[in-house]
């Protein structure tokens, strides 16, 4: 059985990408978004996000009449909820708690327009059992409806979790290419998304329960995060020891078995930062490597930023005469990871706003960026070149790994204060 319409709720990083390339395989999309903003560019064929391909994408399906967008949902054969799911931190226990107030939102909102035989997939990476929380709102607010929680096989409703796994900047590369893990609350549930997905997937649609797709994609991501700290940890052992931790990786990684992965400024997004911590929050007594692991990633920032101070530090001794603010900083880098624009839960943007905090001088050198972000400027940071910078900086700290400051390698090794986050200098 075909979809005649396929609704998409959220149109972030996630969603809009999803939507747009469902309707560049001809089947007709609804998005819709609590964003008229976003809605209002959509419908105009732009794009209100930044990911690669994802503009032409777009503007060809809206122009071809396969996509639209709204603030109400419509009715629709398929609902792909794609909205964000952050963690709300409680400072006094140190517990991260996943919200799930827009998936409840994008429920109730659904609700009203579902009719029997719908299929509801749920995208946004989620803890243990939110598929089920979803399902239950949404059968709430639908008595006259039968859901598979109570009615198995037999129900009106088809639910299922699809967690998205694509890399920003990849994304529309990886929506068709990427395996699926599909798990339905029932297997007709499963079978009916595996239909939906087959449309637009070229990799395996692998079928699982709802609770064990919510947990591979959270392993996924914490088994990364894991490793990342693994590296993080080297880093500052080896700082310690004096040793180059980026030779030490690259020889040990000579091993058949061993594969380390690279230390850095700390781990930034939306989602290695914060999907492990919905393990834990299901676990606590048990995640006990799990939550290590973030610790170590989220000191990680922290240990970059004190490396800058031992260098201002070191100036301030060889030149006591030099206020603070006539010490310029250049930071390399401000973007989450290498190559590419978004300042999302950035470590390395929290280090230079930290380093503005200093009472020094701060240049900028982000080169996918046109404008600093407003913390930054409020701070007078500014954004410079890369020449610029490392023509007047005082102490350089490279914070991004941007392949544009490759060619720059040489001139970095004849300055004399550089605090290499990201073994720029090490290639
Ligand atoms: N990082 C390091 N060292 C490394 C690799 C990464 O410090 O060796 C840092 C990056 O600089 C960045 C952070 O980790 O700050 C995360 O970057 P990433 O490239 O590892 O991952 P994301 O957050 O862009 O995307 C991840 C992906 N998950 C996995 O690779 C397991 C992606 O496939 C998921 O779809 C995405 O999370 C998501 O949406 O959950």
């Amino acid at each position: 059985m075909s979809f005649n319409t396929i609704s998409v709720i959220g149109l972030g990083y996630i969603g809009l990408p999803t939507a747009a390339v469902f309707a560049s395989r001809k089947q007709q999309v609804i998005g819709v978004d609590v964003d008229s903003h976003a809605v209002e560019t959509i419908n105009r064929g732009d794009i209100h996000i930044v990911e690669p391909e994802l503009d032409i994408v777009v503007h060809a399906a809206v122009h071809e009449g396969y996509l639209r967008a709204t603030t109400e949902p419509e009715p629709a054969d398929a609902f792909l909820v794609a909205v964000p799911t952050p963690f709300v931190q409680d400072e006094t226990d140190d517990t991260h708690k996943a919200d799930l107030s827009y998936i409840r939102a994008a429920s109730l909102a659904i609700a009203p327009v579902l009719k029997r035989g719908d299929l509801v997939v749920l995208e946004s990476t989620s803890p243990v059992g939110a598929t089920e929380e979803m399902a239950a709102w949404m059968a709430e607010a639908r008595p006259d409806l039968s859901f598979p929680q109570t009615h198995g096989e037999a129900s009106d409703i088809r639910i299922a979790h699809c967690p998205e796994r694509v890399l920003p900047g990849h994304v529309i590369r990886e929506l068709v290419e990427n395996d699926r893990v599909i798990g339905g609350m029932t297997p007709k549930c499963s079978e009916r998304a595996v239909e939906l997905y087959r449309l637009i997937v070229h990799g395996d649609c692998i079928v699982t329960t709802a609770r064990t797709a919510e947990m591979a994609k959270l392993t996924e991501n914490a088994f990364r995060d894991v490793n990342i700290a693994f590296a993080n940890e080297l880093s500052t052992i080896c700082h310690k020891l004096e040793i180059s931790v980026w030779e030490l990786i690259a020889l040990a990684n000579r091993h058949p078995r061993v594969n380390i992965l690279q230390p850095g400024a700390g781990v930034g997004g939306h989602c290695i930062s914060v999907d492990p911590w919905f393990i834990v929050d299901s676990c606590p007594e048990e995640a006990r490597l799990i939550k290590t692991a973030r610790l170590v990633n989220d000191h990680k920032p922290q240990w970059v930023l004190d490396r800058i101070k031992d260098q201002l530090d070191r100036l301030h001794q060889q030149q006591p005469e030099r206020p603070r603010a006539a010490l310029k900083v250049a930071c390399l880098g401000i973007a989450f990871k290498p190559d590419i624009d978004d300042l999302r839960e950035s470590p390395a943007l929290g280090i230079a706003t930290q380093v503005a905090q200093l009472g020094c001088t701060v240049q900028i050198v982000e080169p996918h960026i046109e404008d600093l972000p407003a913390n930054l400027q409020a701070a007078n940071c500014q954004l410079v070149t890369l020449d610029e910078a490392l023509a007047q900086a005082d102490v350089v700290a490279v914070l991004v790994r941007h392949s544009a400051f490759s060619d720059s390698v040489g001139k970095l090794l004849t300055h004399s204060a550089v605090v290499d986050a990201v073994g720029l200098l090490d290639a």
